[in-house]
């Protein structure tokens, strides 16, 4: 589904890292509907050759979260609906073809925090601030934020953030682990665009491990999770890539491992 708020864009030497753009600055990339199920589309439909993706928010905020305007005249059923709407479009991000690097700067609340949440990695820049206004909106979170924010920072902090309107800047954000790299203002993309081109480096179903089989581990019971693991290892190593990149090494033709 083509979407004028949404620009989406090969890029790469391969065309192997897909840059996905909200373009609705003038509504601070407030997530209507329309945009939610153009983002479901583009992930369900990511052309072959996309290796890693990156969503950035044009202008001074990435996300100000639901459109707002759009909720005034719904019932019960139908936000019931609006919401499994939005769970559906961010399990397409978080469980589609390729890892996903958020690009954060300024705002990124509400639905803008789920939506963050739902990628795999997020890159901050200084003019972050993190905020669940839900709360003082007298409403809830709706787009999965219940189940992810908690498991980036623990069901106190978030219950916090939605009781008291608590705003985390992004150092406190990076430290309590809503974000995985702080960088200076402007500079998020150029950092996000870089992890993205290393990612998708990387055997594709080393990827898909990490992003389809670790998640489901971390919710199983440690017994069945070693077992998940040791399939999940045993397919990985009988790859041919994978069998390709372990000669390379013991040949001295691939990197090591560098002091950080
Ligand atoms: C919007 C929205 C929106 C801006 N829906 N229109 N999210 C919120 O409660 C956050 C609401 N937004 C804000 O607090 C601020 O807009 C920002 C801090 C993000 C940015 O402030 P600022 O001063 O740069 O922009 P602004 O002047 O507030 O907004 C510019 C325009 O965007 C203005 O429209 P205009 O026609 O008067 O120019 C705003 O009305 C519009 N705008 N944010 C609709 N969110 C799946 S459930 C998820 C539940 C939630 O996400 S609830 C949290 C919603």
């Amino acid at each position: 589904m083509s979407n004028q708020d949404l620009h989406f864009e090969l890029c790469g030497e391969q065309q192997e890292v897909a840059v996905i753009r909200l373009t609705r600055g003038a509504k601070r990339n407030a997530l209507n509907d329309g945009l939610i199920l153009a983002l479901r589309d583009l992930f369900q439909n990511m052309p072959a050759s996309v290796r890693a993706a990156v969503i950035d928010g044009e202008g001074e905020h990435f996300c100000a979260g639901l459109d707002l305007s759009e909720l005034k005249d719904r019932d019960a059923g139908q936000g019931l609906h609006h919401s499994r709407m939005w769970h559906a479009a961010l399990e397409c991000v978080q469980y589609g073809p390729v890892p996903v690097i958020a690009v954060l700067h300024g705002a990124v609340v509400g639905g803008g925090l789920e939506l963050a949440s739902a990628c795999h990695i997020r890159v901050a820049d200084e003019s972050t601030f993190y905020a669940l206004p839900e709360g003082s909106r007298g409403i809830f979170v709706g787009g999965g934020g219940s189940v992810r924010i908690p498991r980036l920072i623990g069901t106190a902090r978030m219950t916090d953030m939605m009781l008291t309107g608590r705003v985390f800047n992004a150092a406190d954000g990076e430290r309590i682990g809503l974000a995985q790299y702080l960088v200076p203002p402007g500079q998020a993309f150029d950092k996000a665009f870089e992890l993205a081109v290393r990612i998708a480096q990387n055997a594709p179903l080393t990827n898909y491990a990490l992003t389809h089989v670790l998640p489901r581990i971390a919710e199983q019971p440690a017994d069945q999770g070693f077992m998940t693991e040791a399939m999940m290892a045993a397919i990985a190593q009988s790859a041919p890539e994978a069998k390709e990149r372990v000669r390379a090494f013991l040949e001295g033709r691939a990197d090591k491992v560098k002091r950080a």
